[in-house]
C-alpha cells in the first residue's frame, strides 16, 4: 500500500466514524512516512474546505505513555472542523471510541517560524487556557504503534477551549483534574506535562518548523495530556478544571 492510499483510509475511516485494522503490522513504515502520511491526511481535509487552527503534542506526560504503551512525543494538526465550543455540544455518533482527556492550551500571537527557547516564550505566546481533548484512533480497539498513531494524526478529533488567561509566570505545578457527571474521574498535575506544560512550546517549535511548517499567529497549542484518558460516556457531561484558572466543558449527546 502506498503513503497517500494510507492516509485516504485513515481519513475515511475519520469520516466515516469506522475503526480498521492498524498497518504497521503489515505495512512497515519509518516515523518519517508517518508524518508524511499525516499531512498527506490533513492535505485531503483542506481540499474539503477546512482550515489549520494549531498543532497538538502528545505523550507529553507519562500517564499517556503508559497508558497507550508508546514512549515518544508525537505531534499532530488541529483543524477548525475539530473545535468544540466551551459549554457547547457533541455528537456520540460522530465517533469510534471516543476518550477525553485534561489539558492546558496557548494562543500564539506571533508566527513561529524557528525553535524557540524557553525564555523568549512570552514574545510568541499570548495566553495559556483549561482545556479539553477528544481523541478517537481510528485503529480497532485503540490499538497502535507508534507509526501508526502519527500517521493517524495522533488519534485527533476534537479540542475544547476555555476562557484565556494572561501568561502567568507559574503554571507548572497546578491541580487539573477531568471530571464526567460530576465525578472526578482523573486528577493530575500540570507538571505531568513535560514537568511544565510552557515545554510544549518550546518542543513544537521545533517539531513543526523543522519539517517546514509555521506556528502561525492566532493558532493553538493543545499541550497534551496530564493524565490518562477515559472513555467518553454518551449522554453526559465532561468538564475538565484547572486550579485557580476555571474550568471548561461540553455535553455529549447520542
Ligand atoms: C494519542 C494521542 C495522545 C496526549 O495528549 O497525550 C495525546 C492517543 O493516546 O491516542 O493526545
Ligand atoms: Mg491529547
Amino acid at each position: 500500500m502506498t503513503l497517500p492510499q494510507i492516509a485516504q483510509q485513515l481519513d475515511k475511516a475519520a469520516r466515516e466514524a469506522k475503526p480498521i485494522p492498524q498497518f504497521s503490522t503489515n505495512t512497515p513504515f519509518s516515523l518519517s512516512d508517518a508524518y508524511k502520511i499525516q499531512l498527506t491526511s490533513i492535505q485531503r481535509r483542506i481540499e474539503r474546505g477546512e482550515k489549520i487552527t494549531g498543532f497538538k503534542l502528545g505523550f507529553t506526560s507519562k500517564a499517556k505513555m503508559e497508558q497507550m504503551g508508546v514512549s515518544d512525543l508525537i505531534w499532530g494538526i488541529l483543524t477548525d472542523d475539530m473545535l468544540i465550543e466551551d459549554d457547547g455540544e457533541v455528537r456520540f455518533s460522530k465517533y469510534i471510541h471516543p476518550r477525553v482527556e485534561p489539558e492546558v492550551a496557548f494562543l500564539v500571537k506571533k508566527d513561529i517560524t524557528q525553535p524557540i527557547s524557553y525564555k523568549e516564550i512570552p514574545e510568541y505566546i499570548e495566553s495559556f487556557a483549561v482545556a479539553i481533548e477528544i481523541i478517537d484512533s481510528r485503529y480497532e480497539n485503540f490499538k497502535f504503534s507508534l507509526e501508526d498513531v502519527v500517521a493517524d494524526n495522533c488519534s485527533s478529533i476534537g479540542y475544547c477551549i476555555g476562557e484565556w488567561h494572561e501568561l502567568e509566570e507559574q503554571i507548572h505545578d497546578l491541580k487539573l483534574e477531568l471530571i464526567i457527571n460530576s465525578e472526578v474521574v482523573q486528577s493530575g498535575n500540570t507538571k505531568a506535562i513535560l514537568e511544565n506544560p510552557y515545554q510544549s512550546i518550546v518542543e513544537i517549535s521545533r517539531l513543526a518548523t523543522e519539517t517546514g511548517l509555521t506556528i502561525k499567529e492566532g493558532y493553538v497549542v493543545m499541550a497534551g495530556a496530564a493524565t490518562a484518558a477515559e472513555w467518553m460516556p454518551k449522554n453526559s457531561t465532561i468538564k475538565a478544571s484547572l486550579e485557580k484558572f476555571g474550568g471548561v466543558g461540553f455535553e455529549v449527546e447520542e
